[in-house]
């Protein structure tokens, strides 16, 4: 086929033909025909091939045309250019194992940075026409102190909470947000001052109890600025329901979206590309109206906590030793990790042996079958995760993940070999940077510089170095006699296995 260059991009005034095409469904909904309801925070990869799907497919179903999505950039504009010109829609390259389809998205009508729009954000999120807010802002994103609270030293933070004071005080608008956080709190001290309505922000991050984490950020933001009155209405108005969130994103690579121009006969800046299977259940706690989510597949119940629990340690747990194990092996991909000798039989041994044993397994959830679903979606060979992205952001991943399960089966007085192995492949992946066949491993983490300043030094003391890093080992842990040894000796062997 003759490469022709494609420069028509996917766009209202293109995507009546485009949905012609074989291969190609979407969108739900007229995208014309959504007015804004929900803003969400952080328009990434995960957002618009989970939240924004299910929410088109929920106004769909119930014929709501209320729900359409302002989307909130993080760091850079770069989001808001790609779907600028494309009137907001985006499409979904699905790859099954043996086979590809492709979803045209219009839930998104709208993407705005902050650097520039954060005037437009506060008025969005005060309008009484919108009624909740979501976010997925990666775990790193919530500006959190090692033990969890605000991060009142971040520098973004102390922005965004003197012009939340300037914002109560009403002397006009305070320059533009620094943090997520910090327009959020901004948006509902707007909407506090001046409706006063009801609204509901859904976390959709990987964080444990992420609602209950996002809430008392907020509270800490407006504790911060001494907004008391404004802390009330919190209580009595703003609701902050957990979720579980599960769909496989990988990052979208220049070859997806070529694939994806062949299908569309349009060029999609926005294309995002995921695995077939999704899974959105959230806590029951709206005051006001809501997308009909559960209309679209989502589980609406009163209680998330034991489907969060059981899959950020079951699969992320499995996905982060992969990931290191993997990398450090030199497997490119997830998939091509699962199917090299021995992993699988070690993702096994850690879901059997450390993780299953600490959870309380979720109404009919079979755990066993679980975690062999896990690893029969990771397998998949068309997806093309890559073990190095996975392994980002370790730092913030491994506390979620695997130390809950580490604290609760040295508390049973078992030594959990098995996470140990997670945690000393973390370790030797931030040491040697490199993997068995001597090419480079990125280390992307926020605390990157820390961790090779730490790690750095002789081998033999490598896992005490790095488990006295307490912004991710609490001391209970690290000097714990047995898992100590098991880390210390698990790192020994896995820098024997990579030279
Ligand atoms: P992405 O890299 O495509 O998007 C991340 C978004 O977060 C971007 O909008 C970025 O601007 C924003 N962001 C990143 N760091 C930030 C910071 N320090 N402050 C403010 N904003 C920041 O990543 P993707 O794939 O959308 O994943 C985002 C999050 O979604 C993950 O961290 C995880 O919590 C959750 N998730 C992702 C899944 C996936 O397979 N990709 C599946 C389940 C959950
Ligand atoms: C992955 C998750 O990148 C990672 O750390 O473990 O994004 C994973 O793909 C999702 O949680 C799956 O739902």
């Amino acid at each position: 086929m003759s490469s022709t260059t494609i420069t028509d991009r996917l766009s209202l005034a293109t995507v009546a033909a485009a949905a012609e095409r074989q291969g190609v469904s979407g969108p739900a909904v007229d995208p014309r025909s959504l007015s804004t309801g929900m803003v969400h925070f952080g328009v990434g990869a995960f957002h618009r091939a989970h939240q924004a799907a299910y929410t088109e497919d929920a106004a769909a179903a119930a014929g709501d045309t209320r729900w359409g999505i302002l989307g909130v950039t993080g760091r850079s504009a770069r989001v808001a250019d790609q779907l600028g010109p494309q009137d907001g829609l985006y499409s979904v390259l699905t790859k099954a194992r043996d086979s590809t389809s492709l979803r045209v998205i219009g839930s998104l009508r709208g993407v705005r940075y902050p650097g520039t729009d954060t005037e437009e954000v506060l008025r969005t999120l005060a309008a009484e026409s919108v009624h909740l807010a979501s976010l997925t802002i990666t775990e790193k994103g919530y500006s959190r102190t090692v033990r969890g609270g605000l991060d009142l030293a971040h520098p973004g933070v102390a922005a965004d909470v003197a012009a939340l004071k300037a914002e109560l005080s009403g002397r006009g608008f305070a320059g533009q947000a620094r943090t997520p956080l910090g327009l959020l709190g901004r948006g509902l001290a707007r909407r506090y001052a001046s409706s006063g309505a009801p609204f509901a922000v859904v976390c959709c991050d990987n964080l444990m109890s992420n609602g209950t984490v996002t809430g008392g950020l907020v509270r800490g933001l407006a504790e911060a600025a001494g907004a008391e009155r404004m802390l009330d209405w919190l209580d009595a108005a703003v609701t902050f329901p957990s979720t579980m969130v599960d769909r496989i994103v990988p990052a979208t690579t220049e070859a997806n979206r070529r694939e994806a121009e062949r299908i569309l006969s349009l060029r999609d800046e926005g294309l995002v590309v995921a695995e077939p299977f999704g899974q959105w259940i959230i806590e029951d706690k709206f005051p006001g109206p809501r997308p009909a989510w559960e209309r679209a597949g989502a589980i609406v119940t009163g209680d998330v906590h034991a489907f969060e629990v059981a899959k950020l340690r079951m699969l992320n747990a499995t996905h982060s030793l992969l990931a290191y194990l993997g990398a450090l092996r030199g497997y490119p991909t997830i998939a091509e990790a699962v199917d090299a000798d021995g992993l699988a039989e070690e993702a096994r041994r850690l879901q059997r042996d450390d993780v299953i044993p600490t959870l309380a397994a979720p109404p009919g959830l079979d755990l066993a079958e679980y975690g062999e679903s896990i690893l029969s979606r990771f397998a998949n060979p068309n997806l093309g995760h890559s073990t190095i992205q996975v392994a980002m952001d370790g730092s913030q991943k491994l506390p979620v993940r695997i130390l809950g399960t580490v604290a609760d089966r040295l508390a049973a007085g078992v030594v959990p070999s098995s996470g140990a192995l997670l945690v000393a492949a973390w370790m030797v992946f931030v040491y040697r940077g490199r993997d068995i066949n001597g090419r480079p491993l990125l280390l992307d983490d926020p605390m990157a510089d820390a961790l090779r300043g730490a790690a750095a030094g002789s081998e033999t003391g490598l896992a005490g170095r790095l488990l006295a890093v307490r912004e991710i080992f609490p001391v209970e842990l690290a000097d714990h006699p047995g898992f100590r040894a098991a880390v210390t000796e698990a790192v020994r062997r896995l820098l024997s296995e990579i030279p």
